[in-house]
């Protein structure tokens, strides 16, 4: 009897460890707290935050004494720090919480110490959240607003929202992310509004003491939408005297807002071009507008010009005749690539050229291309393969990183990230794309580390072995946990390229949904830029863009080097070939295969990568809790589903063209084309 009764409880136990286990704490699990003596002078909110981390996650030498030191020194920049084993200096008390949590995470990761400075890689490292004032989110894959209620009427600020925000405040200042978008950039004129305003500032409030300001999307028609005005012209005095007017309302509320960010004259929203005005126009005038509350404008260059040329050449078309002419307050923010967040893009050409204007990287870590909150894609590869992209504009060795970090350029730098966040118990609906908002923040305090460091500390954070002890990582665990889950992690992102769009082909999903495949996608009347077909350009010769001299000559926008090597189709990359050229189906490719057998086998390939993500996860059970275990299992059953969909599609689709036989050794197809067509069977 007493063994059932002993049984029962440590069952019950067993179960309350495990049922705790839905993710909503992060990276931030420690359970471990010694004790430890804080030194230091100041009194702030900020410090009271600092030293409660110390108190509650001390992992150092139990009774030791840290001291917290504010005190200039010019090798810090920013809220850079010195971390010391005994001591963090800062020239900024917003300097000495990241230099906790930095401290935290390396006692956390059972490392010693690494005494050196910190400086942070960019001034500004921002989410950006498309988040709708109805509570919707526009590629949002882990439910609902944070910041927004259901059909956005209600405004009122609940103890609950509070709570959440304050969550979301402290995990974004672990990784030192220090300011956020809260809206969508397709952005309701409704923000500006006295009431919306008023959530704004409770939002502020909440994320403050974390050093992090708010920023908000501006609709360029507000002064016509919500001002009453006639028109939103940039060049009209009553315009610019409602932003005016505007901006000193937002400042009287929330003394450090950060300020504007603009998608103007682009995928339907409003803009400069709907007066007969430019983007310099409507960037320094609303610039104009925050400068003397100390405000900066984000505007992005993602737009569509209104001839379908080479949608790859647009943003560097409208944008770099600019170059030099904004206000200092304008920084221009750029996605990764020419193009739209595919898998694999080259950078765009904008970065190091643009000279005189400070530039943004704006990176996607919401998965919309990358299979939704359903497929296991670790983004930092593709971020790291970004940042050391040599753009060469200043010589080898002009690296995006270098041109938009203030290494070659002195400008202001910021960066900015689309958030992967909702309302979802685990914020981020597969617990694996948490690492990708981590490897985000982790990569703009420092865009020089690697994929591989990134993955390493997540897991280790997240996955922490012990339950009530010390951190403790044992050999058992390295060997048959983190080493598989992290080649897992490490290898899932070139898994999605080859399973979705190989050999640089790109813009080939669903419409809409951007979730399965879809290269056949045209309807009459469509604009060509926004069709599939448009981009692969498949035909009985072969497939692929032409952006060379012969093509659309979109390859002109680079340097001259970079231009040449990737125009020469013996020296272009295989992982952009078929972005930059169109290419004979009989190409012979370095494998000494046809491209025809290297698409059927990269294919191919990927399926199988995901099959082995699924039995590397099974064999690691024993290390996971069952509430993680089974929800991360179930996303892989249903990622490899959709992987061998999109083999199945596009080789049956492109088989039409290259009128060739899938290689034998390669699995057959399981799915027929018409059945895929027909029932958009991947429709999450
Ligand atoms: C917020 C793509 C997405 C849109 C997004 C747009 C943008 O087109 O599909 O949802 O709109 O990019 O970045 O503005």
């Amino acid at each position: 009897m007493r063994s059932l009764i002993l049984f029962t409880v440590l069952f019950f136990v067993v179960q309350s460890n495990v049922q705790a286990e839905d993710g909503h704490k992060l990276w931030l699990r420690n359970q471990f707290s010694g004790e430890v003596n804080v030194v230091c002078a100041g009194k702030s909110e900020i410090i009271d935050l600092a030293k409660k981390e110390l108190k509650n996650n001390w992992n150092g030498i139990d009774g030791a004494t840290i001291q917290l030191l504010v005190k200039k020194n010019n090798e810090v920049k920013g809220d850079g720090f010195i971390l010391e084993e005994n001591k963090i200096q800062a020239n900024t008390e917003l300097g000495l919480l990241y230099g906790v949590f930095e401290l935290l995470r390396q006692q956390q990761c059972g490392q010693k110490v690494n005494e050196k400075t910190y400086n942070p890689s960019y001034e500004l490292r921002l989410l950006n959240h498309w988040d709708n004032l109805n509570g919707s989110v526009e590629r949002g894959y882990a439910g609902a607003s944070i910041f927004w209620k259901k059909g956005g009427s209600d405004l009122t600020v609940s103890d609950y929202d509070k709570k959440l925000w304050h969550e979301y405040a402290r995990a974004n200042a672990s990784v030192g992310i220090n300011g956020t978008v809260i809206n969508n950039v397709n952005a309701s004129p409704n923000v500006l509004k006295a009431e919306t305003l008023q959530r704004v500032k409770a939002i502020a409030d909440v994320l403050r003491p974390f050093g992090i300001k708010v920023f908000v999307s501006i609709n360029f028609s507000s002064p016509a939408l919500v001002g009453g005005l006639k028109t939103s012209d940039p060049l009209n005095t009553e315009v610019i005297n409602w932003w005016q007017a505007k901006a000193k309302e937002i400042y009287s509320l929330i003394p450090d807002f950060g300020g504007f960010l603009v998608k103007a004259s682009s995928e339907g929203q409003p803009g400069p071009h709907d007066y007969g005005r430019s983007h310099v126009d409507g960037a320094n005038m609303l610039a104009d507008a925050l400068k003397p509350h100390g405000g900066i404008v984000m505007w992005r260059a993602f737009v569509y010009s209104a001839k379908e040329d080479d949608r790859a050449e647009q943003a560097y078309a409208e944008f770099f005749p600019f170059d030099g002419q904004f206000r200092d307050n304008v920084i221009i923010q750029v996605k990764n690539g020419p193009i739209d967040f595919m898998p694999r893009e080259p950078f765009s050409p904008l970065f190091g050229a643009m000279k005189n204007t400070p530039l943004m990287p704006e990176l996607q870590i919401t998965q919309e291309y990358l299979g939704h909150s359903i497929h296991l894609v670790f983004l930092a590869t593709m971020w790291e393969e970004f940042f050391k992209s040599d753009t060469h504009q200043e010589g080898p060795g002009s690296t995006v990183a270098k041109c938009t970090d203030g290494t070659i350029f002195k400008q202001k730098t910021a960066i900015a990230g689309v958030a992967n966040i909702g309302t979802d118990a685990n914020w981020c609906g597969h617990d694996f794309a948490q690492a990708n908002w981590y490897a985000f923040g982790r990569l703009a305090w420092n865009n020089q580390l690697s994929s591989e460091q990134i993955a390493d500390e997540w897991i280790k954070l997240t996955f922490n072995p012990d339950v009530n002890g010390k951190v403790n990582f044992s050999e058992n665990w390295t060997e048959n946990f983190m080493k598989p889950v992290k080649k897992m992690m490490l290898d899932s992102r070139e898994a999605a390229v080859n399973y979705m769009m190989p050999l640089g082909l790109h813009h080939i999903m669903q419409a809409h949904h951007h979730y399965g495949p879809g290269p056949w996608w045209e309807i009459e009347g469509v604009r060509k830029d926004w069709t599939m077909p448009y981009y692969h350009q498949a035909d009985s010769f072969g497939v692929g863009f032409n952006r060379t001299k012969t093509g659309s000559n979109a390859l002109a926008q680079y340097h001259p080097t970079v231009a040449e090597n990737f125009g020469d189709l013996r020296t272009c990359p295989e992982e952009y070939l078929l972005w930059f050229h169109h290419v004979s189906w009989n190409h012979k490719m370095n494998s000494g295969k046809t491209l025809w057998d290297e698409m059927c086998y990269r294919y191919d390939y990927g399926v199988q990568q995901v099959r082995g993500f699924q039995v590397s996860w099974d064999k690691v059970q024993n290390f996971v809790d069952a509430g993680r275990f089974t929800a991360v299992q179930r996303k892989l059953r249903k990622q490899a589903q959709n992987a061998q969909v999109w083999k199945d599609a596009c080789l049956l689709y492109f088989q039409q063209f290259s009128k060739q036989i899938i290689p034998f050794d390669i699995e057959r197809p399981i799915h027929n084309l018409d059945d895929i067509r027909k029932n958009d069977m991947d429709r999450p």
